[in-house]
């Protein structure tokens, strides 16, 4: 499997993103993803789903040393006793030791950023998480935080696909080394009807999802494209015989736009 590399942190490019998935439904496609060879998965404190993830490691025989496991403490936990103890409690939840990846899920502006960042940064140093990172962070958040935070960050997670143009973020990632991981990778399932998309899939014999993402990792970005099914696991990993021409890349590049966010929050930051 491909990877991406963040500050010392090899991430495999295709990973199972968990958002909204819960119950037995979760453990159940972390077990098949596993099987069918997926070794990134992710998950975060506010999904609700860490205990069923673990199950799903477990059930998949697959070694623990051999999956890129990322978790998120949530915004609530920031202050610097409460990060500590919500990843422990995230460790017990996965019944693992450390996790690959610890993220601070969304800034913020509440507790010092600093402060929280310390905290991360001796939850890694204790050796509860191998790497630490952000996700949810603009330009301006990752100039501070990486200014602030006394170990690398090997990531920033955001919302990325073709509707929705990130270039001001991969460019700070690309800067201070981080690798940018892309969550909502085929756009909530949007991608799917995108005639644009079939259409240079067909050159390929590859569907509009899978051109989707093969495009996010031509250009060094980690997916995590999250599915309940079977069969979408199955497309979903089915992006490393083809290598998409220059011109697709173009062509594909130039359908973002600012507007095309569709994950936002009254919390959430003032977007670049
Ligand atoms: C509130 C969760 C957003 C994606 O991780």
């Amino acid at each position: 499997m491909n990877s991406v590399e963040g500050n010392g942190a090899t991430i495999p490019a295709i990973g199972l993103g968990t958002w909204e998935l819960r119950g037995r439904t979760c453990a159940r496609i972390v077990e098949q993803a596993l099987r069918l060879g997926y070794r990134h998965i992710d998950t975060a404190q506010i999904y609700d789903n860490e205990r069923e993830v673990g199950d799903g490691l477990r059930a998949s025989g697959v070694k623990r040393d051999d999956v890129f496991v990322t978790t998120k403490v949530w915004t609530s936990h920031f202050a610097p006793n409460d990060l500590e103890r919500s990843a422990k409690e995230s460790l017990a939840r996965l019944r693992l030791t450390e996790v690959d990846l610890l993220l601070l899920h969304w800034p913020n502006p509440q507790v010092p950023l600093s402060e929280t960042l310390g905290a991360l940064a001796r939850v890694r140093q204790q050796g509860l998480a191998r790497y630490i990172g952000v996700s949810n962070f603009t330009v301006a958040l990752i100039e501070e935080a990486v200014a602030a935070c006394p170990e690398p960050l090997a990531c920033n997670q955001v919302e990325y696909h073709p509707y929705l143009d990130q270039a001001r973020v991969m460019q700070a990632c690309a800067r201070h080394g981080m690798a940018l991981v892309a969550y909502s990778p085929i756009a909530r399932g949007r991608i799917k009807g995108d005639r644009a998309l079939a259409r240079i899939g067909d050159r390929y014999r590859k569907t509009a999802a899978q051109v989707c993402l093969r495009w996010l990792v031509q250009q060094d970005v980690s997916a995590i494209p999250r599915t309940s099914k079977l069969e979408r696991l199955q497309e979903n990993i089915g992006i490393f015989d083809f290598e998409l021409s220059d011109e697709d890349m173009r062509e594909i590049s130039a359908m973002g736009s600012a507007r095309g966010r569709l994950t936002d929050f009254g919390f959430a930051p003032k977007w670049d």
